[in-house]
């Protein structure tokens, strides 16, 4: 009963609040992006809903740089490809969720070999079979992020096996948002940030030589981020909030014993750790493209596929929040979209012509075109990007 209440009391402050920034949008807190905007573009949210009623076409989104959703692989990709043989694609956590959906709708093209880096082997191959990817077309090679130990041994191990890299996509991730004291990974980082962010950083950092080396003529790295990363969305003022502060906790080691396992050096909430991944996911993705993009020609980007409520993601969660959270997004927010939509739009990434722009957070709005979306002030943060960066260097002894 209190504990609802304080949940519901938390909404209708968020929600009053989100108002009142709409209003303004020269508020400080909200520089540069519209909440109203973005608001008409992720989501139709029922007040909003309500008063466009009459004029459907005022509710049409503004978009930056609209693509029209294209399959997987079009012609052009085909003729323009200075290879011809097919494009070799690490997905991390390709066994559930978004990562399986995407070696799906690559493996049914045709067009790409699908390495499925998995802490459970066995399942990947398992669910590898239950959607009909062929054979032929995927390798499942065992990962797990949280273990620095284990990443390095993957990078060796792929490098051993003389496939060429061409895109790399990382996807995993775990979320514990009930959790009342945190978990650490194998080198005694809190869980989420440690595989979410620590386990992709050292991953992409060995990788990006194997990527340097291949041939392909679109060789890309993708780093899945989130709304609920952003502050400058409904959704990421739902509390707990994101927030990397000075980065004291992560400068610390995130080790919950000498210093507090979250980033900014707060107490313990499993929440807000997984958001803020997110936000070290989203800047990550900005610092390898200053870093490297030039120099490389790779593509850096990330990516909101959309709230996918039926995901492995939210196995933690209590049983009422797995019962409501899926119908709230499909039928409240409208933000929701199924496993296979949301592959569809994570292969786009991987493989489409049109969205091989470096730096982009590619969003889709409600027609499932693509657009190049904002991020908030703090995820996209050039000064923080680089202390992330220096930092996460260290904890995983890349410097
Ligand atoms: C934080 O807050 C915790 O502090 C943190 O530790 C972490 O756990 C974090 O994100 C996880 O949450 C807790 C809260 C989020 O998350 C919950 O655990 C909520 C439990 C679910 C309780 C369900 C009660 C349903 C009551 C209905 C209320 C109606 C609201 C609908 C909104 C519509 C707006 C017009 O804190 C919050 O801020 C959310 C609190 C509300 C819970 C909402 C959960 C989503 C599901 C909502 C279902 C709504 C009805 C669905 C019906 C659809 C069909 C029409
Ligand atoms: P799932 O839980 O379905 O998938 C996550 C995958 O990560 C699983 O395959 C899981 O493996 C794997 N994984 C977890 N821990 C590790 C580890 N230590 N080493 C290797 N693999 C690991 O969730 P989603 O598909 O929803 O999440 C995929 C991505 O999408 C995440 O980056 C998430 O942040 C993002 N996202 C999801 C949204 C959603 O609404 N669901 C919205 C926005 C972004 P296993 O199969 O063994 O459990
Ligand atoms: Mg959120 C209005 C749009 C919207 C969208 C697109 C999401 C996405 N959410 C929205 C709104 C709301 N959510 C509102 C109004 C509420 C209060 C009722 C709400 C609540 C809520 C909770 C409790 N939402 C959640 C949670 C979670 O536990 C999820 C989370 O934050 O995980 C970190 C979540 C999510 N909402 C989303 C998305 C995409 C998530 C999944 C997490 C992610 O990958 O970012």
């Amino acid at each position: 009963g209190t504990l609802l209440q304080t949940h519901i009391g938390s909404v209708a402050f968020a929600l009053q609040k989100e108002g009142g920034h709409s209003a303004s949008t020269k508020d400080s807190a909200f520089r540069g992006v519209s909440l109203v905007e973005h608001g008409k573009k992720e989501f139709s949210f029922p007040v909003i809903r309500a008063k466009k009623v009459t004029s459907r076409n005022t509710s049409v989104p503004r978009i930056r740089a609209q693509t029209v959703a294209a399959p997987v692989e079009t012609k052009e990709a085909r003729a323009s490809k200075k290879t011809d043989r097919k494009g070799n694609v690490i997905i991390t956590g390709a066994s559930s969720g978004l990562g399986l959906a995407t070696a799906k709708a690559l493996g049914e093209s045709g067009e790409w070999h699908i390495i499925m880096a998995c802490r459970d082997f066995l399942k990947a191959e398992r669910m590898a079979r239950a959607v009909g990817i062929p054979k032929e077309n995927y390798t499942v090679m065992h990962l797990d992020l949280a273990s620095l130990e284990s990443v390095r041994q993957f990078a060796d191990t792929f490098r051993r096996s003389g496939r060429p890299l061409d895109v790399l996509v990382c996807n995993a991730a775990v979320y514990f948002p009930t959790a009342k004291v945190p978990t650490f990974t194998a080198e005694g980082f809190e869980m989420s940030v440690g595989t979410n962010h620590l386990g992709h950083f050292l991953l992409s950092r060995l990788l990006l030589e194997d990527l340097k080396k291949s041939d392909f003529d679109s060789k890309r790295v993708i780093i899945v981020g989130s709304i609920t990363g952003n502050t400058n969305t409904l959704a990421g003022n739902i509390p707990p909030k994101a927030n990397l502060g000075d980065l004291r906790g992560l400068a610390g080691g995130l080790n919950g014993v000498n210093i507090s396992p979250m980033i900014d050096g707060g107490e313990f909430d499993g929440a807000k750790a997984y958001k803020d991944s997110k936000v070290c996911n989203m800047l990550t993705m900005q610092e390898f493209h200053r870093r490297y993009h030039e120099e490389t020609g790779i593509t850096f980007a990330s990516l909101y596929p959309g709230c996918i409520a039926t995901t492995g993601l939210f196995r933690e969660h209590i049983p009422l929040f797995r019962l409501l959270f899926p119908p709230f997004q499909k039928y409240i927010t409208k933000g929701f979209v199924s496993e296979d939509e949301a592959g569809k739009r994570l292969a786009q990434v991987v493989s489409n012509p049109s969205l091989a722009k470096s730096g982009v957070y590619w969003s889709w709005n409600n027609n499932s075109a693509s657009f190049e979306n904002q991020l908030s002030e703090e995820a996209s943060d050039p000064e923080k990007a680089k202390k992330v960066w220096e930092i996460s260097e260290k904890l995983v002894e890349l410097a």
